[in-house]
């Protein structure tokens, strides 16, 4: 405990204090003297004035007057984690990256998930791309990987990104919306922006309402390079694979977990790792020459495009476990500066132009956040490897530089002469060849701007793409200017004709608006690719998931025993919803323990749900509003609903009775339980949806 609170240990002569009981530190001021009244200012008279002099309190407020720090422009809400990455084999015959040379290496990472439009403090379910930044702190410096968990990025250029983000976030007279992108700045930004078609696809599927951190795809997004010992290069697009597979929520579910719990995202990772359930995903490589990106039917410096995994299988190269949580959120997860410049020997930057921009801005914002160009050492943001460089002082430098020498060249003998270049181990850009006129342009190879919006959608299950086309609704519903939201449905008509038709009747359109214009014909002969769908590539199992069981007073013991073990067994947790905290008396007369009170544990909070109720006390449950609502929420959002007999009057209660379907397994006995969890693994009982589902 003593060390949480220590803050340096002043070597010779600096002991900490430590208070007569031996057991806790001396509260000290900053500057180290002790304090002896944390609760009183000084005053001049007991009722008199607080003096100046007193510098205790001074400094305390001055302290206190200083936590805050900019927010991230975007991406500020955010969950960090630590970990580490694993390497596969040895791949030195496409990279020389020294993280990637050895089998069973392990590399320290520290990963930072988060939302992008909205402010620090937002809900986590908000309808939003989501951030998957990694810091790998290898051998030979930090390697910075900072992606997101959608493939593809609005814009094409740099210098569209400070409009993109205006236009996304609240507006500038109002101050809202906050979190979403469900107002006219945004649709009139994307829709003038033809490039940003294929994004609002992603954005648009059930990809930007992720159930967790934890079943989400990373992708490096732009085309980097590979650069082997010899010096040959080829591309490549960086994949992070969960390896608890791929899973969503629903739009109305994403609407009420902001309610329930504006922390699911970073409770739900916090609460894994915690209990020793570490997330794990893949690494993999699309790697590819330059014969097949000259060959490829997009440019692939395009960030507005993806190399279809059919095309380009992607090889698993290692594996990040995340198994510890942070010790502090301010001085790590607020604190890590992440820049897309941090790259190491054997991988390099290609010429994407989004990325080129990314590479200023990064450092440029890391100054402006933590505000000195010593925030590298940071313990987050300091590299692992030893660090010599003749680079020095400047706000907040943390070591003290010995010697005489801060200057290179020079000629003094080899013991302080400090450090030297090293061209064999040393980063070197791959020497590609660069020619051409100074001109603001846009290469006319990124001029199609529909044709993998439209694979995209056609590779998508039909729930899917009803997902799909209601976010558009719900989206463009929120937009008050009508040539807007006919604006895009304009430019549908280039994607799938079937859905601009659906999103322009669920806008109540009198009358569909021309195709919009398009740069480049639109291609309808991409063919699907199955790895875009998340359904298609969801968990084999229900490991990591949460049952949430709805009890009242005389729950059935045994049933309930059963259905734990079940639970456990598969590796998912369980957690008791009552009418009160205090939780419940079971069959058996023993107290069983509450985790939520029935209002605080809605079901959109689980992933399946169990409704236990006691023959004598359902009646009393049923005339619970927010009892009624676990239930109908769970069967409308489609969750597998386990019942024991005395459960019908709760579905009674909400008029489910008749509707009652395969989702919904009845618990007639102890053996039913393994029934229920092997039902729970496909997560959801899709073929409700057309049934509960009407706008
Ligand atoms: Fe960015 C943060 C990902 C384009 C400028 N970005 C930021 C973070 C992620 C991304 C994950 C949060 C890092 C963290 O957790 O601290 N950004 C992307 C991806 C992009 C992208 C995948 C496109 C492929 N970004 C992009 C462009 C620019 C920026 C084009 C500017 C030219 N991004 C920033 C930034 C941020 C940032 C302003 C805000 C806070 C920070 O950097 O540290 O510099």
């Amino acid at each position: 405990m003593a060390e949480r609170f220590t803050f340096i240990n002043q070597g010779k002569g600096g002991e900490t204090h430590q208070r007569a009981d031996g057991d806790t530190p001396v509260m000290t001021t900053p500057q180290g003297a002790p304090v002896a009244d944390n609760q009183n200012s000084l005053k001049g008279g007991t009722r008199g004035p607080t003096l100046l002099e007193d510098h205790v309190l001074r400094e305390k407020i001055f302290k206190f007057d200083h936590e805050r720090i900019p927010e991230r422009v975007v991406h500020a809400r955010g969950m960090g984690a630590k970990g580490y990455f694993e390497n596969y084999g040895d791949l030195s015959d496409i990279t020389c990256a020294d993280l990637f040379q050895r089998a069973g290496e392990q590399t320290e990472v520290f990963v930072r998930f988060s939302t992008v439009a909205g402010n620090k403090g937002s809900a986590d379910l908000a309808r939003d791309v989501r951030g998957f930044a990694t810091k790998l702190y290898t051998r030979e410096g930090n390697w910075d990987l900072v992606g997101n968990n959608i493939p593809v990025f609005f814009i094409q250029d740099a210098m569209k990104f400070p409009d993109l983000v205006h236009a996304a976030k609240q507006e500038p007279d109002r101050g809202f919306p906050q979190a979403q992108t469900a107002h006219d700045n945004f649709w009139d930004f994307a829709t003038l922006s033809p490039e940003s078609v294929h994004m609002l696809m992603w954005t648009m599927s059930d990809r930007a309402i992720p159930r967790s951190f934890r079943f989400m795809e990373g992708f490096g997004v732009h085309s980097f390079r590979f650069v082997n010992s010899r010096g040959e290069s080829k591309f490549v697009k960086f994949h992070w694979k969960p390896l608890q597979g791929l899973q969503s929520v629903v739009w109305n579910e994403a609407l009420k977990i902001n309610g329930a719990d504006p922390d699911f995202h970073r409770r739900d990772l916090w609460d894994a790792i915690q209990s020793g359930d570490y997330p794990e995903w893949e690494l993999g490589v699309q790697v590819f020459d330059d014969e097949f990106a000259d060959q490829f039917e997009f440019d692939i410096l395009d960030a507005t495009k993806i190399i279809p995994e059919e095309q380009v299988p992607v090889r698993p190269i290692g594996k990040m476990v995340l198994n510890r949580v942070v010790d502090n959120f301010f001085a790590e997860t607020e604190q890590v500066a992440f820049c897309t410049q941090n790259i190491v020997r054997g991988i390099d930057h290609s010429n994407d132009p989004l990325l080129q921009g990314r590479n200023f801005s990064y450092l440029d914002t890391q100054l402006k956040r933590l505000g000195s160009p010593n925030f590298t050492n940071i313990p987050v943001n300091a590299p692992r490897c030893p660090v010599h460089h003749l680079l020095q002082d400047g706000h907040m430098t943390m070591k003290n530089p010995t010697g005489r020498v801060n200057y290179e060249p020079n000629s003094w003998e080899p013991e302080a002469a400090g450090p030297r270049e090293s061209p064999e181990t040393a980063f070197q850009s791959h020497p590609t060849p660069v020619e051409g006129v100074k001109e603001r342009v846009r290469s006319e190879l990124f001029a199609d701007h529909y044709s993998q919006a439209r694979q995209f959608y056609i590779s998508q299950t039909d729930i899917e793409k009803r997902h799909i086309k209601n976010a558009f609704v719900f989206e463009l519903s929120k937009v008050e200017r009508l040539d807007i939201r006919e604006r895009m449905v304009s430019h549908l008509l280039n994607v799938d004709d079937d859905l601009a038709r659906d999103v322009g009747k669920g806008l109540g359109l009198k009358e569909m608006p021309e195709a919009a214009e398009a740069a480049m014909t639109p291609r309808t002969d991409l063919p699907e690719s199955p790895a875009l769908s998340i359904i298609l590539n969801g968990p084999k199992s229900f490991k990591g998931r949460k049952v949430g069981v709805l009890v009242s007073e005389g729950v059935d013991a045994a049933l309930f025993a059963k259905l734990k073990e079940a639970v456990e067994a598969e590796g998912a947790k369980l957690a008791v919803v009552a009418p009160t905290i205090g939780g419940v008396k079971d069959s058996d007369g023993n107290a069983l323990a509450a985790d939520e009170k029935v209002d605080g544990g809605p079901s959109v909070v689980f992933d399946a749900v169990v409704l236990l109720p006691s023959e004598e006390n359902v009646d009393e449950l049923a005339k619970d509003a927010t009892a009624r609502d676990f239930v109908d929420d769970a069967f409308a959002h489609c969750k597998f609903i386990g019942y024991s007999p005395a459960a019908s009057k709760l579905f009674d209660s909400v008029g489910l009775t008749a509707m009652l379907d395969d989702g919904c397994v009845s618990l007639n006995g102890p053996g039913d339980t393994s029934k229920f969890i092997e039902a729970c693994r496909v997560l959801r009982y899709w073929p409700r949806e057309e049934k509960v589902d009407r706008f």
